[in-house]
C-alpha cells in the first residue's frame, strides 16, 4: 500500500522507560473516499457508529471537538472491561489526524494513547479500487499477568475489529451518496 502524506510522526509514541509497554499499528485499505472514512472517525460524540464493542457513549467534559472533551464509553458485555473514560488529544479535520488517551474507567488497559491517522492512495481516480489507508498505532501499559505479547493480540484485535467495520460502514456509505 502506498501511503503519499507524511503522516508518520504522529505514530512514533514515546514509550516508557520501565519497557512494561506494548505498542503496535494496524493498517487497513477501505475502498471509500477520505472524507466519507473521515466523517465517521471526527465524531468524537459517536464511536459507537463504528465501534461494535461500545454499547454507548456520552460526552462528559466539552463539546467533543475541542482538545481535552471527555467521554464516556461502556461496552458490551463478556469483555474484561465494563467502561472506559477517554479524552480527545488531536482532532484535526485538514490532517485527518485523530488521537485519543484512555484516562480512566473500569477495564485493563491503562495509559493507552491511540493516533488514526487517514491517507488517500495513488488509486484515488473516482473509480472504485482502494482509496483510503487508515493507519491507527497505539501504545499502554503492559497490564500486571499479562505479556507484551498477549496484551498485543487482545488490543490489535479490538482495533482490527473497528477498523473492518469502519471500512463496511464507509464503502456502504460513500456507494449511497454517489448514485
Ligand atoms: C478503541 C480501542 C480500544 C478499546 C478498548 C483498545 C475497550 O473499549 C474495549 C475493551 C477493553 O478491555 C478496554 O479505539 C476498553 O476503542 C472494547 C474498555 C478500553
Amino acid at each position: 500500500i502506498s501511503v503519499p502524506d507524511n503522516h508518520f510522526h504522529y505514530h512514533s509514541h514515546p514509550v516508557g522507560p520501565n519497557n512494561n509497554q506494548c505498542c503496535s499499528a494496524i493498517v487497513r485499505s477501505i475502498s471509500a473516499s477520505i472524507d466519507t472514512v473521515w466523517s465517521i472517525i471526527r465524531r468524537f460524540d459517536n464511536p459507537q457508529a463504528y465501534k461494535n464493542f461500545l454499547k454507548s457513549c456520552h460526552v462528559i467534559v466539552g463539546d467533543g471537538k475541542v482538545v481535552g472533551s471527555l467521554r464516556e464509553v461502556h461496552v458490551i458485555t463478556g469483555l474484561p472491561a465494563a467502561s472506559s473514560i477517554e479524552r480527545l488529544e488531536i482532532l484535526d479535520d485538514e490532517k485527518k489526524v485523530m488521537s485519543i488517551s484512555i484516562v480512566g474507567g473500569d477495564h485493563r488497559l491503562n495509559n493507552y494513547r491511540s493516533v488514526t491517522t487517514l491517507h488517500r492512495t495513488a488509486e484515488d481516480d473516482g473509480g472504485d479500487g482502494d482509496r483510503t489507508v487508515v493507519v491507527e498505532s497505539y501504545v499502554v501499559d503492559v497490564p500486571q499477568g499479562n505479556t507484551k505479547e498477549e496484551t498485543r493480540v487482545f488490543v490489535d484485535t479490538i482495533v482490527r475489529c473497528n477498523l473492518q467495520s469502519l471500512g463496511q460502514i464507509a464503502e456502504k456509505l460513500d456507494k449511497a451518496t454517489s448514485i
